[in-house]
């Protein structure tokens, strides 16, 4: 455990990466945090950065990376997946019983893997971006983006969450792959499924969401396609 905080405290470096999709769902759960920025993220770099190998060293972090999560009476998280979980089951954004959080955890797994897939892409060179970008485009996405439409019109036709009669965490999460897409200019590709577009319309519209994306204090969206 760290020392008492007045807010809860959310560590991580000058990006959305890992911790976006936290943001989006203290966003949603209308928290109130401290972020703590630990600077321009450098993969390669031996000393990540100044402030992070401050944080490291004392040994708060239980597997030497971030995000961090801390609750005000110092109880710590890590692993960005742990910290979306916690959050969640602490804050009601994880399903009415067992079985939906049972269905909450589908989608985050689902989502994690589109995600790691396109995030994959940012380190290719740009031969291999363009060897891979007609598989990704042309048959990987549409085939995930066919799953999320078949999975939420499995839920009262589609016309509101992911799982169950309220929002959570699924939601937030298929919200933050679908606005990545969007971001990087594929809103094209995501009309072909009509519940998910207007799924979408319905979480940018939701007020604590929609207070976020307004937020000048979000960082710039990932660059998937520039390799
Ligand atoms: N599986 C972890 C991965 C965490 C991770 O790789 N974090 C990177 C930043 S995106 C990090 O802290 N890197 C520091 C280092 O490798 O020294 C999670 O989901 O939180």
């Amino acid at each position: 455990m760290s020392a008492e905080l007045p807010l809860p405290r959310l560590s991580y470096f000058h990006a959305r990466g890992l911790a976006e999709k936290i943001r989006l769902l203290l966003a949603e759960a209308g928290v109130e945090y401290e972020y703590r920025d630990l600077g321009l993220y450098d993969a390669k770099a031996k000393v990540k950065t100044p402030e992070f190998e401050a944080i490291k060293a004392t040994g708060i972090l239980a597997f030497d990376k971030v995000p961090l999560w801390e609750e005000t009476d110092g109880f710590c998280v890590v692993q960005s997946k742990a910290v979306l979980r916690h959050i969640a089951r602490t804050r009601n954004l994880f399903g009415a019983n067992d079985r939906e959080a049972t269905a909450c955890d589908m989608i985050i797994d689902s989502v994690e893997e589109v995600s790691a897939r396109a995030l994959g892409l940012t380190s290719l060179d740009p031969d291999q971006l363009s060897e891979q970008l007609p598989l990704v485009l042309g048959e990987e996405l549409p085939n995930w983006l066919r799953m999320f439409e078949r999975f939420i019109a499995k839920n009262h036709g589609g016309e509101g969450f992911f799982v169950g009669d309220r929002v959570s965490v699924a939601d937030t999460m298929v919200f933050g792959m679908l606005e990545m897409l969007v971001d990087n200019g594929l809103m094209e590709v995501i009309e072909s499924y009509p519940r998910l577009r207007a799924f979408f319309t319905r979480m940018q519209q939701r007020p604590n969401i929609a207070r976020w994306l307004a937020d000048p204090k979000r960082f710039p969206p990932v660059q998937l396609l520039n390799g």
